[in-house]
């Protein structure tokens, strides 16, 4: 396990609260692992989350921001992320949430897990791993939602919507950008439903997933419906 190169990804929309003391983390937690950089991809957060970056991207500059004109939806940063990581050529991508939800100290082991699989997810629902914060309404529609995932989709994970995930670049890249219908929060099922469809290896390392402390949710009801609706549409169409 040598001579890889990583490339984590944040998508941020108004997370000035959050991404300074996240990327001072991130880079505490892989310390030990050689070139990681990290990208910051930003859709012109009204509260000016991408000036941070950038102010940071000169002290560090491990540190990419990546601007984009406005907010396009979480799924399509994973995606412009997944495309610059392969356009620079690197052999692993991380994502994770700017919210702290997801712990940057896991990203070693994520990172481990990769000798034997093509992506690894930081699960709360495989043992040992949890969620703190949560009432119970969002832990039922998010444990309904991975049901359906892997009734209807037929994934074979426990954890079919987190965006805790790392992914071997290379293998992943054959899934065709423009099959993926979904924008917005679906993406993670979806994605993950055309990886097992390649063949991809899935692994997952328990995590406690921590509610957000700082700044506001980006989900609303309107985004939940659109999900629904995406992930009906593909395990309908299969396709
Ligand atoms: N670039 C970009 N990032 C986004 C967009 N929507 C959400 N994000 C980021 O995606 C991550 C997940 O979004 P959250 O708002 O935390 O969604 P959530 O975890 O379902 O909801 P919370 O309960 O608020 O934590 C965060 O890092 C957000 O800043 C978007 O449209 N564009
Ligand atoms: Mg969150």
């Amino acid at each position: 396990m040598s001579n890889f190169r990583t490339l984590v990804v944040v998508a941020t929309y108004n997370e000035k609260e959050n991404i300074e003391r996240l990327l001072d983390a991130i880079f505490e937690a892989v310390d030990e692992i050689p070139d990681v950089d990290v990208l910051v991809v930003d859709d012109n957060s009204p509260d000016g989350t991408g000036r941070l970056v950038d102010a940071y991207s000169q002290r560090n500059p491990r540190v990419k921001p990546y601007h984009r004109a406005g907010k396009l939806g979480l799924g399509s940063a994973v995606l412009e992320g997944l495309r610059y990581a392969a356009d620079k050529e690197y052999d692993y991508v991380v994502f994770l949430d700017a919210d702290f939800s997801h712990p940057p100290e896991k990203i070693p082991l994520l990172i481990k897990g990769m000798d034997d699989h093509d992506i690894m997810i930081g699960s709360r629902y495989v043992p040992g791993g949890g969620i703190e914060g949560w009432d119970f309404k969002r832990k039922f529609m998010s444990s309904g939602i991975n049901l359906f995932s892997r009734v209807f989709l037929g994934i074979k994970a426990r954890d079919c919507s987190g965006n805790f995930r790392c992914l071997r670049v290379a293998k992943v890249s054959q899934i065709p950008h423009e099959s993926i219908r979904s924008r917005g929060y679906s993406f993670q099922e979806e994605f993950l439903y055309r990886c097992q469809k390649i063949g991809c290896r899935i692994g997952e390392t328990p995590i406690t997933f921590i509610n957000r402390k700082h700044g506001k949710s980006n989900l609303n009801r309107g985004e939940i419906v659109r999900s629904l609706w995406t992930l009906l549409v593909v395990s309908v169409r299969r396709g």
